[in-house]
């Protein structure tokens, strides 16, 4: 199953790596077949290249659109050398054996991403290269089909290792790359084109995303997993770079783009500490150092093997405390030289950095899969700002409560439903999360707070006088009134339940302010 490769054809837009392939496949006396720019580039190095117009006898065409559409270079990439039907045709037609196909196609994803007006976009929808890549991988018994420049080192070692020839194996591995490469490139055409007619956003997706890392396992050690990438430019957990620790796991990338996410809702320096993932302490402070000390103190066991996520450069002296803690990943946009050097103390410790944070409010998708298919919705990118507060209650929030009110919803909107956050100051004191009943929510958050206030030597439970938040209506004014029994002083919730008189006066009974968002924010 070895083949040696006698004749190439070379036709790249990304030129890269270009002229040292040519040189190197000249050395082993490959006859090599390229397309005006590539042969140009490749000539002017002085390596010997015949242009595919002199070898087809017909002219590239209609601006470039017509290069190497022609049977003398299809027929001779496609015929199989072992059929005798094959061979005649090939020497019927003077059709040489082509080996070696190294194409990359015409960038249309980046000149979408640049912005570029339509008839741009459509020139730079790539025909001939596609077809090339196709058949040469359908081929791949006798032909070998390179797409990305990153793949010329392994092949020149293949052909060093094999004497000039490359391995079935080799090429199969070349072959399942090249159509994920023609696959990835026709979604992405087609949701571009479905976004130029208009369709909305979900009717939109169309799978096709590159293959970014093997996973050792996924959510199990009995599931096997791998990381895909939409080519979304979004930071966060797929452009982010690993500074160190050891690889991320499934687990360890779905908890970092939650709380990685969570943090990018709050202005002021914020800090969020995820397990499983939910947050279990979050929150904003003057600086990361204080933001970090008062998330951690809201829920400081479970917080141990936690996934510690912020909106600012971390700087040395949250650094430091966090050293001091056992974490699993550290996610940033920067990190000081400073605190660097504090985090490489833990050397497993994975720290991510990513340049910059993502807007909360951008549009995007979300997809979750289910038997036999997918539901795709467009993410969650509400924010309830306070000129959409109504306040139902007879007493109206106070600025400190209505500061408080607005920070606990926006973290509810990360908590898995039902969520229900207690808040003080701009941290979390308390977090009920996925429960299947709203006031066991609202319980189970007093209750950890009261442990997490007894643990820490305190007079008192942090939610005494803390503003609680619920991510969808009170049915019932039992959740609400759990939530009177912990001390708090105002609510946040959507509203819209057929008890909402019931709950507001509750809610009046015991004196509470309490504001209605219109919007909730559910999250299974
Ligand atoms: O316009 S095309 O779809 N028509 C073709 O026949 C064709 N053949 C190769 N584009 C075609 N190509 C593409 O040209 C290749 O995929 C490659 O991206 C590009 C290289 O052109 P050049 O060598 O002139 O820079």
């Amino acid at each position: 199953d070895l083949v040696p490769i006698r004749r190439a054809i070379i036709s790249v837009s990304d030129k890269t790596g270009l002229i040292d392939l040519g040189k190197a496949l000249a050395a082993r006396g490959v006859h090599i077949l390229s397309t005006g720019g590539s042969a140009k580039a490749l000539a002017d190095a002085g390596i010997a290249v015949t242009e595919v117009s002199d070898h087809t006898g017909f002219p590239e065409m209609m601006d470039g659109r017509v290069k190497t559409l022609h049977p003398k270079i299809h027929g001779g990439i496609l015929a199989r050398r072992d059929f005798p039907t094959h061979t005649d045709a090939m020497s019927a037609h003077d059709i040489p054996g082509i080996d070696l196909v190294v194409v990359n196609l015409y960038p249309f994803e980046a000149t979408v991403a640049k912005g570029a007006d339509f008839e741009t976009c459509i020139e730079n929808i790539d025909i001939g290269g596609p077809s090339l890549i196709r058949g040469a991988a359908k081929n791949h018994d006798f032909v070998a089909v390179v797409t990305d420049a990153s793949d010329y080192a392994e092949l020149l070692g293949q052909l060093e290792a094999n004497d000039g020839q490359t391995t079935l194996a080799f090429r199969r591995t070349l072959a399942a790359k090249a159509y994920a490469r023609t696959g990835s490139y026709d979604a992405a055409i087609s949701r571009w084109f479905a976004g130029q007619l208009g369709q909305e956003y979900p009717q939109r997706l169309t799978f096709g995303g590159e293959l970014r890392q093997t996973l050792r396992y996924g959510e199990n050690p009995h599931q096997s997993a791998a990381f895909y990438t939409t080519g979304d430019k979004r930071p966060g957990i797929a452009t982010a770079t690993q500074l160190q620790g050891k690889e991320l796991s499934y687990n360890n990338l779905n908890d970092t783009d939650a709380a990685f996410e969570l943090v990018s809702e709050f202005d002021r320096p914020a800090i969020a500490i995820i397990k499983h993932a939910n947050p279990c302490g979050v929150a904003e402070g003057d600086n990361l150092l204080d933001a970090y000390t008062r998330a951690l103190a809201c829920d400081p066991v479970s917080a141990f093997g936690g996934i510690i996520a912020m909106n600012r450069t971390l700087d040395a002296a949250t650094a430091e405390q966090i050293a001091k803690l056992f974490a699993e990943v550290v996610i940033a946009p920067d990190a000081d030289d400073a605190a660097k050097a504090f985090l490489a103390t833990k050397k497993n410790l994975r720290v991510l950095l990513t340049g910059s944070m993502p807007n909360p409010a951008e549009p995007g998708l979300f997809v979750k899969s289910v038997s036999g298919g997918y539901l795709v919705q467009t993410r969650d990118n509400g924010r309830i700002a306070q000129a959409d507060l109504k306040v139902v209650t007879k007493r109206a929030p106070s600025e400190a409560e209505l500061a408080d009110l607005l920070f606990a919803f926006r973290v509810g909107k990360h908590v898995k439903s039902n969520a229900i956050v207690y808040a003080k100051a701009g941290a979390t004191v308390g977090i009920g999360a996925g429960q299947m009943s709203r006031v066991d929510s609202s319980r189970i958050a007093a209750w950890k707070s009261a442990d997490a206030a007894k643990a820490a030597g305190l007079e008192e439970a942090g939610t005494k006088g803390s503003v609680v938040a619920s991510d969808a209506f009170f049915p019932f004014a039992d959740g609400l009134l759990a939530a009177a029994d912990a001390g708090v002083t105002a609510v946040i919730q959507p509203g819209g339940s057929m008890r909402d008189a019931e709950v507001i006066a509750a809610a009046d009974e015991r004196g509470l302010a309490m504001v209605f968002t219109g919007m909730r924010h559910f999250r299974h």
